[in-house]
């Protein structure tokens, strides 16, 4: 039995789809993520993660050494 919730991330420096995809997958790569979606158009990335194995902290590294700003939105 695990948690879920879900994070809103602001994400900045995302001009494509392939960005979108990039922060997804590098998202998704960490372990207690279940799913990312992010849609450059907005910079909004939802991820869907237990919080008992990952953190809102690691999360944000994760987008950042991907190359891409990001920050929890309120
Ligand atoms: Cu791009």
């Amino acid at each position: 039995m695990s948690a879920s919730a879900t994070a809103h991330l602001h994400t900045t420096g995302l001009h494509c789809q392939s960005c979108s995809m990039l922060v997804q997958m590098e998202l998704e790569d960490l372990p207690g993520v279940t799913s990312a979606v992010s849609d450059f158009r907005t910079g909004m990335t939802d991820v869907v993660y237990d919080p008992e194995l990952v953190t809102i902290e690691s999360m944000v590294a994760a987008v950042v050494a991907a190359g891409y700003g990001a920050e929890l939105a309120e």
